[in-house]
């Protein structure tokens, strides 16, 4: 069994848990948010057979987008914040960021 963790974009997080469901696949929903950005996005765990982590991997990249984000970098250390405009940059975000983890013991008490 294996426990597969994807961190995709809110807008694309309720398609993708439909598009799981529809397949049979469970999972969990985790409000998250990213140590860049500092912006909320979702985490899925979904846990699943060996066998079926190939088709879950397709079904999250089918349903994740990419998209483009404007970021105001934070002003340069020891200088002067008055004078400082910040320029914003384009930082390109998701699809999906997956990792596929082996599951010791699954119980369900
Ligand atoms: P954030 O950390 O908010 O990052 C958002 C996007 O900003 C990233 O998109 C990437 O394009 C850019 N970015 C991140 N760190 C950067 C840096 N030091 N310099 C320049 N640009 C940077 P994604 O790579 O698609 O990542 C989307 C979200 O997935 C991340 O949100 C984070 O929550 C998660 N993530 C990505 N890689 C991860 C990792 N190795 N471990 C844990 N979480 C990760």
């Amino acid at each position: 069994m294996k426990l597969i963790l994807a961190i995709v974009q809110d807008k694309d997080a309720n398609r993708l848990a439909d598009a799981l469901a529809d397949e049979d696949y469970q999972s969990t929903k985790l409000s998250s948010s990213g140590g860049f950005l500092k912006e909320g996005n979702t985490t899925l765990m979904i846990g699943c057979n060996d066998d079926y982590v190939d088709h879950a991997l397709e079904i999250i990249e089918n349903s994740c987008s990419h998209r483009e984000q404007m970021v105001a970098p934070i002003s340069p250390m020891g200088g002067n914040a008055d004078s400082y405009i910040p320029k914003p940059v384009k930082v390109e975000v998701g699809g999906a960021t997956v990792f596929v983890l082996p599951v010791e013991a699954f119980h369900q008490f």
